[in-house]
C-alpha cells in the first residue's frame, strides 16, 4: 500500500523535461526586425558619402593638403571601424552565448597561449601599418606643392615652408582677440608698413591654384587658425611664428573658426576665405592698396588739422 501510494505520488509530478533556452533569432518577429536594422545600417554605409558629407570625416576638397588629411583619417576610422565590429561582435556573442544559466557549472580556462600571441601581434601590426601609411603620406600634408599651370606666378621668397620652385603667395595672418589679420605679400612679416603691403580684415582673398603659404603669428592670447576644407589647423602663438598652407582647387567661399578658447567673444572669430581667379585677385589687391593709400592720406590730413588746431597731441 504504501509502495503504491509513493509510486501514485511519483506519477503526480512527472519530472519536468528542461527546455534549452530557444535563441531569439528563431522568433520570426526579431528575425525581420533584424533584418530590417541590417539594411537600414546598410543603407546609411551607402548613402553616407552624399547624407552625411564630412559629418563624421574632416571636411576636404578645397585644398590638396585638406584631402590627405581626409583620406588618412578615413583609412585609420575604417580600420578602427573594422576592429571596433569585430571585438563587439566577439563581445555580444559572448555575453549571450555564455550566460549565466541555472545549473551549468563554467568551464575553467586558463589562457589559450595561440590565440593571445594572434591578437597581441595583430594588433601589433595594423599599428605598424598606420605608421607606414602615416609617414607616407604625411610629407604631402606638410609640403606644399608648386602652384598650378594656371595659378599666380609669384616672386620666390626664403620663408619657410616653400614649394620645390619657390613661387608661392605669403600672407601674414595676425590674430588678435577677437578678429583675423592678414598681410599680402613677400615681406609681410618685416616689412609689412614699408612696402605699403595691401592688408584685409576677416576675409582673406587669394587666387585659385596658386600655393597660398600662411606665417601665423598673435599679438596677444593663443589663437588658432582653422578653415577645414582647406587644411589642418595651425596655432597662433604670441611670439612665435606658425606655418600652413594650402592651394585652393576651385573659387569660392572658405568658412573657418578660431579653433582656441581665447577669450569671451571668441565665438565671433570667425574666418572667411575668398577664392578667386588670379586677375581677379590681382584687381583686388590693387584696389585694396589704393583704398588703403586713400584712408591713410585722409588721416594724414585729419592729423594735420586737429594738430593745427591744438586738439590733438603731439
Ligand atoms: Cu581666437
Amino acid at each position: 500500500m504504501a509502495a503504491a501510494l509513493r509510486l501514485d505520488a511519483h506519477r503526480a509530478k512527472p519530472r519536468r523535461r528542461r527546455r534549452r533556452p530557444r535563441s531569439p533569432l528563431h522568433n520570426p518577429r526579431i528575425r525581420g526586425l533584424a533584418s530590417l536594422l541590417a539594411l537600414a545600417l546598410l543603407g546609411s554605409l551607402l548613402l553616407a558619402p552624399d547624407a552625411l558629407a564630412n559629418f563624421i570625416t574632416p571636411k576636404s576638397g578645397g585644398s590638396p593638403n585638406a584631402n590627405e588629411i581626409d583620406s588618412l583619417y578615413k583609412i585609420v576610422l575604417y580600420i578602427a571601424a573594422v576592429v571596433f565590429v569585430l571585438v563587439e561582435g566577439a563581445l555580444l556573442y559572448s555575453v549571450y552565448k555564455f550566460r549565466a544559466k541555472k545549473g551549468a557549472i563554467a568551464a575553467q580556462i586558463h589562457g589559450n597561449t595561440r590565440l593571445e600571441i594572434g591578437w597581441t601581434a595583430g594588433a601589433a601590426l595594423i599599428l605598424l601599418v598606420l605608421t607606414v601609411v602615416t609617414f607616407i603620406k604625411l610629407p604631402s600634408i606638410v609640403d606644399p606643392p608648386n602652384s598650378g599651370a594656371n595659378g599666380l606666378v609669384l616672386s620666390a621668397s626664403v620663408t619657410q615652408p616653400t614649394p620645390p620652385n619657390g613661387k608661392k603667395l605669403t600672407v601674414c595672418i595676425q590674430g588678435r582677440q577677437y578678429i583675423w589679420r592678414y598681410t599680402y605679400g613677400s615681406g609681410c612679416l618685416n616689412a609689412a608698413f614699408s612696402d605699403k603691403l595691401p592688408y584685409s580684415y576677416q576675409e582673406m582673398v587669394v587666387p585659385e591654384h596658386t600655393t597660398v603659404v600662411l606665417d601665423i603669428q598673435s599679438t596677444d592670447v593663443i589663437h588658432s587658425w582653422w578653415v577645414p576644407s582647406l587644411g589642418g589647423k595651425v596655432d597662433a602663438v604670441p611670439g612665435y611664428t606658425t606655418y600652413t598652407w594650402f592651394q585652393a582647387l576651385h573659387p569660392g567661399l572658405f568658412h573657418g573658426q578660431c579653433a582656441q578658447l581665447c577669450g569671451t567673444n571668441h565665438a565671433a572669430m570667425t574666418a572667411l576665405v575668398k577664392v578667386v581667379t588670379p586677375t581677379q585677385y590681382q584687381a583686388w589687391a590693387q584696389k585694396q592698396e589704393q583704398l588703403i593709400t586713400t584712408a591713410n592720406a585722409q588721416v594724414a590730413q585729419l592729423r594735420q588739422v586737429l594738430t593745427s588746431e591744438g586738439n590733438l597731441g603731439s
